[in-house]
């Protein structure tokens, strides 16, 4: 069914996912119509990208607590005169060095509950390069046979905040200075399980939910035994029918959906600074397609 908008103009950016929206100024406060367009909208293409916003870091975090309560990530840095935003930064002199969400994922999936989606604003980007990535998680449950959808539906999945803790692969990785990561902790490695076919509480659409920063295997059973079919639907996820790709300009800003979309920043701009301010919307803990928790 075709949705029509009267109070905002929504163009489409790619079959799968993400829209352009028109015609709002997120820097006053919005009328519960345009409001409710907006989340409709969000809930259609997941991936919502207003452009030339003019937004103080206070107007940032009223738009953003229209979506629901903010929440602070573990490990990350916030910033100190806004204890609710994250500075995403890479500094012109960082190269050869990884980015902060240079891989495909769900932000923190490792926690209980996940948040619901990020607010993310473009304060300074390269003239080119430095995109996101998007794609949609929905198409990529929906794609897949019944046979397979069926055994996934039945399965759990472990997710680790590892990248951040003492005993992953990440405790050394590089990645931006700039973004103040806090590795080397104790508790970032221990798993948390989550359904691996997850139900959208609002659509109520099932989406596949794993991705490749945070999930370690699948519940009761090995990493190596759980890595092939992982590895599968990672790739599968990402086929290039279920994204869509944002081209940042300075004052743009995008709202996402983590509960039926991944993304990855592109780290392709080395020599170039780039500095994003992102809230998280607080989430819930997923719902399975079994009909309760994992
Ligand atoms: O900088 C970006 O484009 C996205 C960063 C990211 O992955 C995140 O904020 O979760």
């Amino acid at each position: 069914m075709k949705t029509s908008y009267t109070r905002i103009e929504v163009r489409p950016m790619a079959g799968a996912l993400g829209a352009d929206i028109q015609g709002v100024d997120l820097a006053r406060p919005l009328d519960d119509a345009t409001f409710a367009e907006i989340e409709r909208a969000f809930h259609d293409r997941l991936v919502l990208f207003f452009h030339d916003q003019r937004l103080t870091p206070e107007q940032h975090l009223a738009f953003s607590r229209r979506l629901g309560p903010l929440s602070r990530s573990p490990y990350i840095k916030h910033m100190d005169a806004y204890p609710d935003i994250i500075a995403v930064l890479k500094e012109a002199d960082e190269r050869n060095i990884s980015t902060f969400g240079n891989a495909w994922h769900s932000d923190f999936s490792f926690l209980e509950e996940p948040p619901l989606g990020s607010v993310l604003y473009a304060r300074e980007v390269p003239d080119h390069g430095g995109d996101t990535l998007f794609a949609n998680m929905y198409d990529a449950y929906d794609a897949l046979s019944e046979g397979m959808q069926s055994m996934l539906g039945d399965l759990n999945a472990m997710h680790s905040g590892r990248p951040y803790g003492v005993g992953g692969v990440s405790a050394d990785l590089k990645v931006s200075r700039s973004i103040g990561i806090e590795r080397n902790q104790a508790e970032a490695d221990r798993e948390v399980a989550h359904p691996v076919v997850r139900v959208h509480p609002a659509t109520g659409r099932k989406a596949l939910f794993v991705n490749s920063i945070y999930t370690t295997r699948f519940e009761g059973m090995t990493e190596a035994e759980s890595r092939p079919l992982l590895d599968f639907l990672y790739a599968h996820a990402i086929r290039p029918e279920f994204t869509c790709r944002l081209r940042w300009r300075t004052n743009d800003l995008a709202i996402w959906d983590n509960r039926c979309a991944m993304h990855y920043a592109v780290n392709d701009y080395d020599g170039s600074r780039r500095l994003m301010h992102r809230t998280t919307i607080k989430g819930e803990r997923p719902i399975s397609a079994r009909g309760r928790n994992a």
